[in-house]
């Protein structure tokens, strides 16, 4: 019967709308983790939470995926998640919120939310009809259990009179509780069945690579220098950069791999991996690139391919007259638009299977991607491979051309200091240099160095496993004490130095001269 006063009215309902938030969140908390849990079993490289981090990738503008690029480098897959976490957040607060004021209000929120996490799912090319079932059951439970928590609220602290009452408090509290319990223990669940969908990791430990027909080259003596602080010579996998726009490595199961050659062609054609392993492969140290590597930026590397050439494949579908592209597509539905002249050349483009003597590693690309000497990943090195479709450049475009970048990627002359370090202080003298330069497919012929814009001096250049690969080099500059700063500069095998005006990296790649600054006292 008693009344309460309006002041005592105020915090309580205050407290209301604090722990209405809190139910939105552990009512979303609970949908989001069945719907990723569900569909651990049902569609494991399509979850709702990894479908909506594609769309945003796939969203946002170049130079925002540039920015994150550079705020962040290769955990810009972090960041994201963190974001999209965050207004998961935000919006499950709000929907609790909304829905202790208004009944229903919550749910549309929910209910929105929902749906566009079903159209993310459907959009994505790799999704099975099987995935759209989890952000359906994800949705269904964040609004049941929304309803329910709010309903207990209500009936603990209703909106009007703000009497606390211990008995409706308790039956809420165990609610809450339990809805928080349900979505961690969810969530844990979710987490050790994607470690245990470690099938295709299985099947990849099963594969037996075949050994080359064709060897690699042997590496020349002396190709690697022994200065401290090199990067080495040859990348090691669990080094090697990482740039896709998969949030997480698609999983494909080698026994239903197929790549089809279509478009113009005299007769398409249906490769299967049983099929490919059983080629003659060779095998090719080759250095790959990222377009957005900045100068003297670490998104490239050198490993060792083992593959069979692109040009046999293509030659069985017999490209038609007119065809000066291949429009390659990974099983994400990412595309890369490559010269067909540079796929059926000597320079040996292949299918590869094999990194540094093992299968691909599922983050580059298992079982089959492509690489190309010469050409920036974003036009060449399609991972998850799963279509070549012989086109014309005047009818297709990759991914990345739409969004502000060349349809054609041949990778720039370009050379780092990776010794000393930006910023070091080294001792006066004698001080040793050293780094890496690369002119893919041309060859470097010269590596140079400048002392406070002094005359350029000709570095030690190390032989290079091929013109396919970096180059090492080295050399001992003199430095007074006091501040400097130290340039390198590459010349291609044609003779053509690299250019100095600094370029960002889009649209075709950066250029101009890596720049150190050292203090020798
Ligand atoms: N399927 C797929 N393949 C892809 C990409 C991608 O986003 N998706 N990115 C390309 C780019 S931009 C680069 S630089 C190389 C990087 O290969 P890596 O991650 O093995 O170093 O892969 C290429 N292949
Ligand atoms: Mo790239």
């Amino acid at each position: 019967m008693s009344r309460t006063t309006p002041k005592a009215e105020k915090p309580s309902t205050r407290t209301a709308a604090r722990w209405s938030a809190v139910c939105g969140v552990a009512a979303i908390g609970l949908g989001v983790a069945a719907g990723e849990l569900l569909a651990g079993f049902l569609s494991p490289s399509v979850s709702p939470v990894t479908a909506l981090g594609g769309v945003v990738i796939d969203a946002v503008p170049g130079w925002a995926k540039e920015l994150a690029v550079s705020l962040f480098g290769t955990a810009d897959k972090i960041a994201l998640i963190t974001s999209i976490a965050l207004v998961t957040l935000v919006l499950a607060a709000l929907a609790g919120l909304l829905e202790y004021r208004r009944k229903g209000a919550g749910l549309v929120l929910a209910l929105l939310a929902g749906a566009a996490g079903l159209a993310a799912v459907l959009t994505r090319a790799q999704a099975a009809p099987t995935a759209a079932i989890a952000p359906v059951v994800a949705t269904v439970v964040t609004m049941l259990f929304l309803r329910l928590l709010i309903q207990r609220l209500e009936t603990w602290r209703p909106v009007r009179e703000a009497v606390d009452m211990p008995l409706a408090r308790r039956s809420f509290v165990q609610l809450l509780g339990g809805t928080a319990i349900a979505a961690v223990v969810a969530g844990i669940v979710t987490t050790v069945v994607r470690r245990a969908g470690t099938v295709v990791s299985d099947f990849r430990q099963a594969v037996a690579l075949p050994a080359p027909v064709t060897p690699a080259q042997k590496v020349p003596d002396g190709a690697a220098l022994t200065l401290a602080g090199l990067q080495p010579l040859v990348t090691p996998n669990a080094d090697f950069y990482r740039i896709d726009t998969a949030l997480i490595p698609p999983a494909v199961n080698p026994p239903e791999w197929v790549l089809k050659v279509t478009g113009l062609v005299e007769r398409e054609v249906q490769l299967d991996f049983a099929t490919l392993l059983s080629k003659p492969m060779i095998e090719r140290h080759v250095t790959i690139a990222c377009v957005s590597n900045e100068v003297g930026g670490d998104l490239i590397g050198n490993a060792l391919w083992l593959g069979w050439p692109v040009r046999e494949l293509l030659a069985m579908a017999g490209p038609k007259p007119g065809a000066d592209m291949v429009l390659s597509r990974s099983t994400d539905g990412w595309t890369a638009g490559t010269p067909l002249e540079a796929l059926t050349d000597n320079r040996d483009a292949i299918l590869a299977v094999g990194m540094n003597g093992e299968p691909l590693p599922l983050e580059h690309g298992f079982p089959v991607r492509m690489i190309v000497p010469g050409l920036y990943g974003y036009v060449s090195a399609t991972k998850w491979l799963t279509e070549l479709k012989v086109t014309r450049f005047a009818d297709d475009q990759g991914y990345w051309t739409p969004r502000g970048w060349s349809d054609h990627g041949p990778i720039k002359t370009q050379s780092r200091i990776d010794v000393p370090r930006d910023g070091r202080s080294v001792k006066a003298g004698t001080v040793q240099f050293g780094g890496v330069a690369w002119a893919q497919h041309r060859g470097v012929s010269k590596v140079e160095l400048r002392v406070d814009r002094g005359n350029w001096q000709e570095a030690k250049l190390a032989p290079g496993i091929s013109t396919d690969t970096w180059y090492q080099w080295q050399l001992g500059l003199q430095l007074s004490v006091g501040d400097h700063e130290v340039q390198v500069r590459a010349t291609d095998a044609t003779g053509t130095p690299q250019p100095e005006p600094r370029t960002p990296v889009a649209p075709d790649g950066a250029t101009g001269f890596h720049t150190i600054r050292v203090t020798a006292n």
